[in-house]
């Protein structure tokens, strides 16, 4: 099978290391964040093919976010360099509240990416092509870009599409995130929503249920419970299974890598309890890490916990 393309922005990222107020830092520690460059370096670790597609400037940290993506094993030969526009940056600051960030994207080299680069060769041979609500926010031409590629009835698609959601609040200052996020959510073949983030959406008394009759188009729902579990709604019902009880380092990235694992087990025709479970197994790396990408277990203890019998796993 070709590989999973997945298309978005990636950014430096500069978080004060040791953790503290960004206004009284010393000390930043240069890092990569981007969601579905996490998603494809996570379905590398599990051997899927992987390519990532967007744009950097021609700029050091263009250079360095490139080249730490290929590091984890990922296509990057079709990222574009753009002469004109820089390398997105996002700037972390830990509060006694929790982490906020900071971004500064706006005019990016991403950010000018447009619907064209879906008649590109980079998509010709995908297995999926994946993307997030993230996207749709960085401007008008990223935004016409998702909304064409899910434009067309999923059965005339070449390939599949896997979206998720991935409310950035910071992103929306005009309050069209509901509304923009629903229609597009509703024609992708496979959507990972959170549940938390669906009530902040769409309505605060939302049910698994509820939100299925609110997205009723895509093949498969996924609706992650915070750390608690995973639903899969389909047409043949729903599937829940708890996640893994962890000690937390740092949650970033944890929903990417569980959207990976999740891909990873259907692309590989695994049933979905046990897709579920790659994601959960997933998503424990990037917990137990404060960047965004931690490594897997080894290949014997993924095999191990996805035989586990039902009451043992957690
Ligand atoms: O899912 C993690 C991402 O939120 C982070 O890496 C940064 O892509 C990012 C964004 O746009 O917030």
């Amino acid at each position: 099978p070709g590989p999973v393309v997945c298309l978005g922005e990636t950014m430096a990222a500069l978080a004060p290391d040791p953790p503290r107020p960004l206004a009284d830092a010393e000390q930043l520690r240069l890092s990569v964040a981007g969601a579905e460059s996490n998603v494809a370096m996570y379905l590398a670790d599990h051997g899927v093919p992987a390519r990532w597609l967007s744009a950097v400037g021609d700029d050091p940290l263009g250079r360095r976010v490139r080249a730490a993506v290929a590091a984890a094993g990922v296509d990057v030969t079709h990222v574009r360099t753009d002469p004109r526009r820089p390398t997105g940056l996002l700037l972390k600051n830990p509060g006694p509240t929790g982490t906020r960030v900071h971004y500064y994207r706006t005019g990016s080299a991403a950010s000018a990416l447009g619907p064209g680069l879906l008649d590109g060769e980079p998509l010709n041979s995908a297995a999926l092509l994946h993307l997030t609500g993230i996207t749709p926010a960085l401007s008008a031409s990223c935004r016409a870009l998702v909304t064409r590629a899910l434009d067309p009835p999923a059965a005339e698609r070449p390939y599949a599409i896997s979206f998720d959601v991935n409310h950035r609040a910071a992103l929306w200052p005009d309050g069209t995130a509901p509304v923009v996020l629903r229609a597009l959510a509703d024609r992708a073949d496979i959507v990972f929503v959170g549940l938390d983030e669906a009530q902040e959406l769409w309505g605060g008394d939302l049910t698994v249920t509820g939100l299925r009759d609110l997205l009723p188009g895509p093949r498969i729902l996924v609706v992650k419970d915070g750390g608690r579990a995973a639903t899969a709604v389909t047409a043949n019902g729903a599937c829940t299974v708890p996640a893994l009880r962890t000690a937390v380092v740092e949650p970033v990235g944890a929903g990417d890598a569980f959207a990976a694992g999740f891909l990873a087990g259907l692309l590989r025709a695994e049933p979905l309890p046990r897709a579920l479970r790659l994601g959960h197994l997933t998503a424990v790396s990037a917990l137990k890490v404060t960047g965004d990408h931690g490594p897997l277990p080894g290949g014997t203890d993924i095999a191990r916990l996805l035989e586990l019998p039902d009451g043992d796993w957690q």
